[in-house]
């Protein structure tokens, strides 16, 4: 090899057999510890946040409540996901590909420029200097070093994915890896690519944002910001599906032993992606001036059905593929008899179920309906929008990241997950939790009441000028509060199991891993009972996913039923007599 000058260090994974760099292993720690960190940030917000909105509490005052909720929407959808995202590509790229991590000391000013630019970014909002919510839409306008720690974190992703990119290259030179590359690295690299475009649309949007912070830029078009802010906005959320979905298949693995029913179809989906989400971004516009009905119909329609088809691809490629590997095992019997015995006090696997139903049911289903061109008007900027985000980025990435900590504690960290008890519950608490947060918002949503409001029935206003909602819209508002209480429980249980047990776990060398051997006892969880041995010889040569078509025809039916529904609620808006 030519490299054979510079002593790079690697350790055999006993548990994989991967060959891991101690400098790619090194990044990953830091990346994933940081954004822990930063979920605990977030988090902390959000509990304050939510009680504010609940009309009998109010706990903030309105200036901390907009600039709690601008520090929330940055840790959690920036700081907490991208770093999370980091960890997430130097294990897709080096470790999986048993290759060397080229140039580490970049890797090193990565995160140090992105940890310092997050600093940056938080300190500006908590000094007052950035009360401009999570989209800093122009006219608002925030101290310069707001807009410099988004550019400096900006810089310091892209190199991370610039290193990505250079560990695929460097793993083919060197031969560390033949063949095409595994589905999780490829869904790594669809991300990759797609962050290309989004930090494109990042340095158009916050680099003018910047010069117009400082005075040299004398305007910013608001329209004109908007246009440039979905460029890196709504991408940066197909970043977050991309690496979601490369983390489904990762985990159908790591827990059941389940591989892609058809590679080949999964990979397809994957490339669907890159070529039409973003085309999509123009969901966000539909009710804003300048921009032409045919603009904005072609936009959300058409060719951005195929990027929900690639969504609906491995909603049923990632069910199936544990379908099939659970029936393999001899759980044959009916429809169903694979998801009764399935390991359920696995947290990683409640994890990546409870992600793939909330983000698919809650998250796709409203996504798809609110953007359609006529359904925007009853939905935008109402509190629907809110309960469809949380579906996607939290019960969907946050809560499949989750999942996958529970590997990268004992495989990456090698300790034992602290306190298996309370990691068994930890997912459905937060799982449950999001599903009653989600659904009570969109429903407190369809009776009108807006996102981003401090005080819905203006209380502080004159007697006549106060506004008072239907009576369902404040029982939605009391369930999103109760709903949000338990997914802040079950955030809090992840941040301190995974700390503790990172500082203060007993060490582990070897987990077992279905796909390479044994069934998984991640955390004290129940062990797959071996099947039937008659079920299993039965079951060894035959795909059958009769289950898994079942629940999507069943998806399908609820998506059928909430579209037509909210045309009807549309046409009820105006009324024809
Ligand atoms: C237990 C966890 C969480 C709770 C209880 C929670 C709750 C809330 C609430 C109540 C709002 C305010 C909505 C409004 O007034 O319009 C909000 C906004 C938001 N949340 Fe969360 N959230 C949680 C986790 C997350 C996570 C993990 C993410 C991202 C990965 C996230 C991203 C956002 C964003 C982007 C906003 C919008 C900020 C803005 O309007 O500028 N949240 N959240
Ligand atoms: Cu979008």
């Amino acid at each position: 090899m030519a490299t054979a000058a510079i002593p790079y260090r690697f350790r055999t994974c006993e548990s994989t057999g991967l060959r891991v760099h101690a400098d790619a292993e090194a990044l990953l720690k830091v990346n994933a510890v940081l954004a822990v960190v930063f979920l605990a940030l977030a988090g902390t917000a959000a509990l304050l946040v939510l009680l504010t909105r609940w009309p009998p509490l109010h706990l903030l005052d309105p200036v901390w409540f907009y600039r709690l909720l601008t520090f929330h929407g940055a840790n959690a959808l920036l700081f907490w996901i991208i770093f999370f995202e980091m960890a997430i590509l130097y294990f897709a790229g080096p470790i999986v590909l048993n290759s060397r991590l080229p140039a580490p000391g970049l890797g090193w000013l990565a995160a140090a420029l992105m940890l310092g630019g997050a600093v940056l970014a938080d300190v500006m909002i908590l000094l007052g200097q950035a009360d401009v919510l999570f989209t800093a839409y122009a006219p608002l306008r925030a101290h310069p070093l707001f807009y410099l720690g988004y550019i400096l974190f900006a810089v310091g992703a892209l190199i991370v994915v610039g290193l990505f990119f250079a560990s695929l290259v460097v793993a083919r030179a060197e031969g560390t890896y033949q063949g095409s590359v595994p589905l999780v690295t490829f869904g790594g690299l669809t991300a990759a690519i797609i962050a290309l475009v989004t930090i494109f649309g990042g340095v158009v949007t916050f680099v003018p944002a910047f010069f117009w912070s400082i005075g040299v830029l004398p305007n910013l078009d608001p329209a004109v910001y908007r246009l440039n802010f979905w460029l890196i906005g709504h991408p940066s959320q197909q970043i977050n599906v991309s690496a979601m979905v490369a983390v489904w298949y990762l985990l159908a693995s790591l827990t059941v032993g389940a591989t892609a029913v058809s590679e080949k179809v999964s990979r397809i989906a994957f490339t669907l992606y890159i070529l039409f989400i973003n085309i999509a971004s123009a969901h966000h516009l539909l009710v804003d001036p300048g921009l032409s009905p045919a603009w904005k119909i072609w936009n959300t329609s058409y060719a951005m059905h195929l990027a929900i088809l690639a969504s609906m691809i491995h909603g049923l490629s990632v069910p199936a593929a544990i379908e099939v590997a659970l029936r393999r095992r001899g759980f044959n019997r009916g429809l169903f008899e694979w998801l009764w015995r399935a390991p359920w006090g696995n947290p990683a696997f409640s994890a990546l179920v409870l992600s793939i139903i909330i983000f698919g049911v809650i998250g796709g289903i409203t996504g798809v309906v609110f953007g359609t061109e006529q359904i925007s008007i009853i939905s935008h900027n109402t509190y629907r929008i809110v309960g469809h985000f949380h579906g996607t980025v939290v019960g969907g990435t946050t809560l499949a990241f989750m999942g996958l900590t529970y590997y990268v504690i004992p495989l990456i960290f090698r300790r034992q997950v602290v306190w298996p008890g309370l990691a068994r519950v930890q997912p459905y608490l937060f799982g449950i939790g999001m599903i009653i947060m989600t659904v009570s918002m969109v429903m407190a949503g369809t009776y009108g009441v807006p996102r981003r409001h401090w005080d819905i029935d203006f209380s502080l206003a004159p007697a006549g000028l106060r506004f008072v909602f239907d009576a369902p819209a404040y029982l939605f508002l009391t369930l999103t509060t109760l709903g949000g209480i338990l997914a802040v429980v079950g955030g809090a249980l992840y941040v301190l199991i995974t700390v503790m047990s990172v500082f203060a776990g007993s060490v582990v060398e070897r987990i077992p891993i279905p796909s390479l051997g044994p069934i998984p006892a991640v955390a004290g969880a129940q062990e797959v009972p071996e099947g039937h041995a008659a079920g299993q010889a039965r079951a060894a040569h035959h795909v059958d996913i009769r289950g898994t078509l079942t629940l999507n025809f069943l998806f399908l039916g609820i998506f059928v039923v909430y579209y037509l529904l909210n045309w009807k609620w549309l046409a009820d808006v105006w009324p024809v007599r």
